[in-house]
């Protein structure tokens, strides 16, 4: 009997991750069965004009020991979502709605749904409150 798995797959810097990270990480899981996270790599991260305060390693590890994520795998550029999707054979792809529209050119090769942001958690607020 083929097991039909609806796969999903959102992508992310994860840096301090806090309860908005883990809000759509559950609910994109909850679209399917499989959850794959890209994680934007320390040098992605330079071309995305971010600088995470953890390294990828510990953002990665982090992502891959919350329940809801199935596999983590590395994001190094704009491009390989493409890729991405059809190596691993992806049914929907999930970002939140600040990216809202930017993937819509995923959406002849999957499923493109933007979740609404967890309101009042920002990664670089919490930086400026620890910094205070
Ligand atoms: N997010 C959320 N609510 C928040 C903060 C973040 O739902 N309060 C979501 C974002 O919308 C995103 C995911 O959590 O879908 C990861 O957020 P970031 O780590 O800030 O990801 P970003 O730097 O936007 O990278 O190719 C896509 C990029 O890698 C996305």
């Amino acid at each position: 009997m083929s097991i039909i798995m609806k796969k999903v797959i959102t992508y992310g810097t994860f840096d301090l991750f806090h309860y908005g990270h883990l809000k759509i990480l559950e609910r994109a899981k909850k679209l399917g069965d499989y959850l794959i996270v890209g994680v934007s790599t320390d040098e992605f991260n330079k071309i995305k004009g971010k600088k995470s305060i953890y390294p990828f390693n510990h953002r990665a590890k982090i992502v891959e020991s919350i329940r809801y994520v199935d596999k983590v795998i590395q994001e190094e550029n704009w491009e390989q979502k493409i890729d991405d999707i059809k190596k691993y054979d992806v049914d929907i792809f999930v970002m939140g709605d600040d990216w809202k529209g930017k993937f819509d050119y995923l959406s002849n090769i999957c499923k493109v749904i933007y979740l609404p942001r967890t309101p009042n958690i920002e990664t670089t607020e919490i930086k400026i409150k620890c910094k205070e």
